[in-house]
């Protein structure tokens, strides 16, 4: 049987970072399916489908990798069509945040996880199933965030949906 499970790194939302994307989701009204609260989180790596033993050597090789604290902006709604998901967005500018998201990438490198195609993308996915959507004349309110942790996530797939389980969490602020 295989061992592998279907894994990412993330930072979890403060409850009032959660309050704000609930709202905007409101006021977004149903463009798709909105993601749980309790989903709702900022990816850093998608690291795909993961054994043990990767999984062992990735968290064995996080614990010596600096974790800087950051704060990062959102403030742009972007439509991904093709992958029909609707996301607020902000641009990397966090050098320490830009550095770890390279460090992870490079792990994901050496252990043979999934590596990402394109530049770090800081976003929160809002809603999916979002295929056709007209996006509105406001732009929203922007949101600073401020993690405490990584967190290492399993996403289980079961009839009443996606659930994101934590495996896993480091304090930032090393
Ligand atoms: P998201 O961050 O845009 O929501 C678990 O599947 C998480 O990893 C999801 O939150 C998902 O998107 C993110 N992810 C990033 N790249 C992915 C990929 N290539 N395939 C699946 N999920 C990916």
């Amino acid at each position: 049987m295989s061992d592998l499970q279907r894994l990412f790194l993330g930072f979890a939302l403060s409850d009032q970072e959660c309050e704000s994307m609930l709202k905007l989701q409101k006021r977004l009204g149903e463009p798709g399916k909105a993601v749980a609260k309790a989903n709702l989180h900022m990816t850093l790596a998608f690291l795909g489908p993961t054994s043990q033993a990767q999984r062992h050597a990735l968290e064995t090789a996080l614990t010596t990798v600096s974790l800087p604290i950051f704060e990062q902006r959102l403030d742009t709604l972007v439509h991904w069509r093709g992958a029909g998901v609707l996301c607020l967005c902000g641009e990397a500018r966090d050098p320490g945040l830009i550095d770890l998201y390279h460090e992870c990438q490079s792990l994901c490198q050496t252990l043979g996880l999934h590596q990402s195609e394109h530049s770090f993308n800081p976003h929160i996915t809002l809603f999916r199933k979002a295929k056709h959507y007209r996006m509105p004349e406001w732009q929203p309110e922007p949101v600073i965030l401020r993690p405490q942790t990584l967190q290492l996530y399993r996403s289980n797939s079961g009839p009443a949906g996606v659930r994101y389980e934590v495996l896993k969490s480091w304090p930032l602020g090393r």
